[in-house]
């Protein structure tokens, strides 16, 4: 024989560009939302992903390298029934990802916002990520032609929720799940760290990326479906109104700039990489 073995042959190009997956062979995904312990998930999905929850196709060179960051607090039953749809949903999509979830310690009122601001800086500190998703641990994506990568323009992800009749209840809303690239997370200042409690930040962010000239994008009603998973009320901020008031003078000081926040451990499960922080900032 003077050929090399057929596998080597047929091996594809490693620097080959990674295109991103057709419209037409995805769709609708039905998730599976049964409770499964975290043992089985692991076995299951371990195998597939870098420790620490990340992912990189082998055959073609990434265009987007993703950082998933979740804010997170108490929220077990979610974070499992999450990571086991998420990993399969994202190995599909091409791009390279990572996903990070930041817990907030007892103590103050939760704080998404903050948590998310952690995320992103500690997020960079493993890789120069180009692209962050902002991701609620309890939605979970319904069709596999949402892409998670940055286009452009900010992009709010989750426009058609099942709780909310699959409709978007208002133009600017940002929360849920969007997807925003270093230079436009860091041209806003990130998150505003003065909401705790429930509601307000994600409108301070749209707020934010209006003031930059930056506009929200979306996919279409059919495309960008998710389901939330059940969950009680938070109890509202009543300072949400006010903080949002005062949100657009504090841009320049209220942010990644202004955070400040003690890590007290970090660890990379099979399927997540985990930070635990205390927030610093006062109520
Ligand atoms: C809406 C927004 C959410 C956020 C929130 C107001 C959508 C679809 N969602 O969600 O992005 O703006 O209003 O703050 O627009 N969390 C914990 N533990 C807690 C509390 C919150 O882990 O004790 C995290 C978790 O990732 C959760 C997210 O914060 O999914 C949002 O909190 P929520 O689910 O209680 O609020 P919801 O559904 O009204
Ligand atoms: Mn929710």
């Amino acid at each position: 024989h003077i050929y090399a073995a057929s596998s080597s042959t047929h091996k594809p190009l490693p620097n080959q560009n990674c295109t991103d997956p057709d419209p037409r062979n995805g769709g609708p995904v039905t998730p599976n939302i049964t409770l499964e312990s975290m043992d089985i998930i692991e076995a299951e999905l371990g195998p597939l992903l870098q420790a620490g929850g990340a992912y990189q196709p082998t055959d073609c060179q990434a265009q987007y390298h993703v950082a998933i960051v979740v804010p997170f607090r108490d929220r077990y039953a979610h974070l499992s029934i999450f990571l086991r749809n998420m990993h399969p949903f994202l190995m599909t999509q091409r791009i390279a990802y990572r996903i990070f979830i930041i817990e907030q310690t007892n103590g103050k009122p939760f704080n998404r916002a903050a948590m998310m601001n952690i995320g992103y800086l500690e997020a960079l500190k493993l890789y120069q990520w180009d692209c962050f998703i902002f991701h609620d641990v309890d939605l979970i994506p319904l069709d596999t032609r949402n892409l998670y990568n940055c286009p452009r323009q900010p992009r709010h992800m989750s426009v058609a929720i099942d709780k909310w009749n699959f409709k978007l209840p208002y133009r600017t809303i940002f929360g849920g799940v969007s997807a925003m690239t270093r230079q436009q997370f860091q041209a806003v200042n990130g998150f505003s760290n003065s909401f705790f409690g429930w509601g307000g930040e994600d409108d301070d962010m749209s707020n934010r990326l209006k003031h930059a000239n930056l506009f929200i994008s979306r996919y279409p009603l059919n495309i960008a479906r998710y389901m939330m998973l059940k969950h009680q009320k938070e109890k509202a901020n009543p300072k949400r109104y006010e903080n949002l008031q005062n949100g657009m003078s504090k841009i320049e000081s209220d942010g990644i700039n202004s955070i400040k926040y003690e890590i007290y451990s970090i660890k990379e499960f099979p399927t997540f990489t985990w930070y635990l922080a205390e927030l610093k900032n006062s109520e």
